[in-house]
């Protein structure tokens, strides 16, 4: 049995975890649960352990969960040519971190926090809501695209994925998909092409694979 188990809730941030294990080449088993009435059943919740949010990840005798630092320390334990992320030290890797971070910290944060907003405000007017949240999320997704554009190149620091993407991608994902802001892919080309090079990547298309992903 692999030493290290993913539980993998379905329609999540859980693929970010999958994709970085298949980059990092590591086995890995997956506990798989689908949504009941769009939450994660309590016994998965029970079986996995820690907050009960997913993705949850053990090796040994480690217990993790929170997407970015499991990705921090998948990195850090098996990426010992600095491939995925840059060494301690090198400023680099806080270039990286910052989109690690970024991830959920901004980007998702302004993208999720509209869609509580979408069910969960039972009075007033949701969409005015949404509307005076958009700015932020609007911003978000303008500064990936120039980013983007400026790089030059298929992913955020090259042309082969690093840890960076494997959190930034799902959250790109989510916003265009759910139009979180009212953002649409019409408007964000660049973005587009990024999702797609992401997801045509071998290690991407074997993570959806082990998986069963889909959003
Ligand atoms: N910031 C956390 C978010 C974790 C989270 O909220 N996960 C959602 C799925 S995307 C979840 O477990 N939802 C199930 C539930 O709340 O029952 C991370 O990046 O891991």
């Amino acid at each position: 049995m692999p030493p290290i188990t993913l539980w993998f809730l379905q329609a999540s941030r859980c693929i970010r975890t999958a994709w970085l294990l298949e980059e990092l080449a590591q086995d890995y088993e997956v506990k798989f649960s689908d949504r009941e009435n769009g939450v994660a059943p309590a016994g998965f919740k029970k079986d996995a352990g820690g907050l009960g949010k997913f993705p949850t990840l053990r090796d040994g005798d480690t217990l993790l969960f929170e997407s970015g630092n499991i990705a921090e320390y998948l990195c850090d334990m098996y990426d010992k040519q600095h491939k995925l992320l840059p060494a301690v030290g090198d400023p680099k890797r806080y270039q990286v971190l910052q989109w690690v971070h970024a991830a959920e910290a901004t980007w998702a944060l302004h993208g999720i926090s509209i869609l509580y907003v979408r069910w969960n405000q039972k009075d007033g007017d949701p969409k005015k809501t949404e509307q005076g949240m958009s700015k932020n999320v609007v911003n978000d997704m303008n500064y990936l695209e120039e980013t983007l554009k400026k790089s030059g190149s298929k992913f955020l620091f090259g042309d082969e994925p690093n840890v960076a993407d494997t959190m930034m991608h799902f959250t790109a994902v989510f916003i265009l998909d759910r139009e979180l802001g009212g953002v649409n892919t019409r408007d964000y080309p660049e973005i587009v092409r990024y999702i797609t090079d992401c997801e045509a990547t071998e290690t991407y298309k074997k993570a959806v694979e082990k998986t069963g992903h889909k959003l």
